[in-house]
Formats: C-alpha cells, structure tokens, sequence
C-alpha cells in the first residue's frame, strides 16, 4: 500500500509558498517527495484545473503521485491518482463510485469518533489531525496531541494513517513513534521557496532514520 512506500506526505499550498503547483511538485519531487496532494483553497475550479493539470503531467513523468483535495470532478478529469475528502466533502461510497477501484481515496478525520467511522468507508487511508496547532488550516478542530493519536492508532488497528496538523522536523519522529505511517507537511516544507528540496530531504531522510526495521 502506498504509505508502506513513503512516510512523508507533502501538501501543496501557493499562497504560502508563494509557487505554483506545478513548481512546488517539481521542488517536492527534486527533495524526493513520491505522493503529493495538491490543496487549493482560492483558485476557481477552473484555475485549480489548469493548475492541476500542469502539476499533474510534471508529476506523471517523474513517477509522483498525486491526490488532488477536495474535487473529485478534477482528479476524475485529469485521472489523477486519487482524491483527499473531508467531513463535509463528498462521501468516499460516492467518490469511489465515479473513480474507481484502484483510486487511492483518502479521509479527513478531527477524533477518535470520525476515525472508527472512516475505516468502514472504501478509503485506502485515513488523516487525523490537527495534531498540533496549524496557521495552515482555518477554522481547525481543536489538537489531539501526540496522546490522541496514539489512542486513535490503538483503536484502529493497523489502517493506513496519516497525521497532520503542525507537523515539523523537529517532532516528526515522535508523531511517527506515536503510530503514524506517514505525516502530512505544508509549512515545514513550504514556508520558504528557496528551500523546499532541502527541507523535504531532510523530512525524508529523517523518515527513514526513524523507520523501525528490526
Ligand atoms: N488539515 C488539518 S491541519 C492542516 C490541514 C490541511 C494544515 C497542515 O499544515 P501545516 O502547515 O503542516 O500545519
Ligand atoms: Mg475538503
């Protein structure tokens, strides 16, 4: 399964940044990124698109995969790999209907509660958070804290689980050692262009370091 393949999960933000999808899928992807979703929050649909599409033809030819957020229209249209569905999205049963039985569908969850709801759904992962406190998300649900996801792992088995939510290189490891197959990063990452592929090779390297293989 895919978070068997990476544990660090990018998420694109222009605004922040300040690149557009496509150059931050190209810097991403130059720090070793392998799964990137695109997230836009002020584009229309119709700039998104084209935007997306851009990022994703870079992102084919470099072997990345990419998840768009929010509109499945748009990753059913540019065959995207997959989509990234919050609570008030539409539902995965639907989503998997229009994309597909390979399509990786992911879903946003804030508790323990949602958590135990989304593993019923045809999701091929799941994201809580926020973990810690974001300026990335407005109008986040309150954090778990490393202690909430643990308790979320523990209830879920071993479902794929991404965490995000105020993820830095400085407490990734213990968000990992917390139970997360993969973190979820745009600030870490993004906040400033001109190091983007060194931040995402040391987040990746890190990742590795810490992967458990004894
Ligand atoms: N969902 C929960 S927190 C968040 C999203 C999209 C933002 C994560 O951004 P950052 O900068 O890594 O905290
Ligand atoms: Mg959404």
């Amino acid at each position: 399964m895919l978070l068997s393949e990476t544990r660090i999960y990018p998420l694109t933000d222009v605004r922040l940044s300040g690149l557009s999808h496509a150059e931050q899928v190209v810097r991403l992807s130059d720090g070793g990124a392998s799964l990137i979703q695109l997230r836009e929050k002020n584009l229309t649909p119709r700039e998104f698109f084209k935007q997306a599409e851009e990022a994703s033809n870079i992102a084919r030819q470099r072997g990345v995969r990419i998840v768009i957020n929010d509109r499945v229209d748009i990753a059913l249209a540019l065959e995207a790999d997959g989509v990234h569905l919050g609570q008030e999205d539409l539902p995965p049963e639907a989503a998997r209907r229009l994309l597909g039985d390979s399509a990786i569908i992911g879903v946003s969850t804030h508790n323990l509660e949602q958590a135990l709801r989304a593993i019923r759904l045809p999701v091929n992962y799941l994201a809580i958070g926020p973990i810690f406190t974001t300026s990335s998300k407005s109008n986040s649900e309150p954090v778990l804290g490393l202690d909430g996801l643990r308790l979320v792992r523990d209830a879920i088995g071993d479902f794929p689980l991404v965490a995000i939510g105020g993820i830095s290189h400085e407490n990734a490891p213990k968000v990992w050692e917390s139970g997360a197959d993969a973190v979820a990063v745009i600030s870490a990452l993004l906040e400033n262009p001109h190091e983007v592929v060194n931040r995402t090779k040391a987040l990746l390297a890190q990742s590795l370091r810490d992967q458990k293989i004894w």
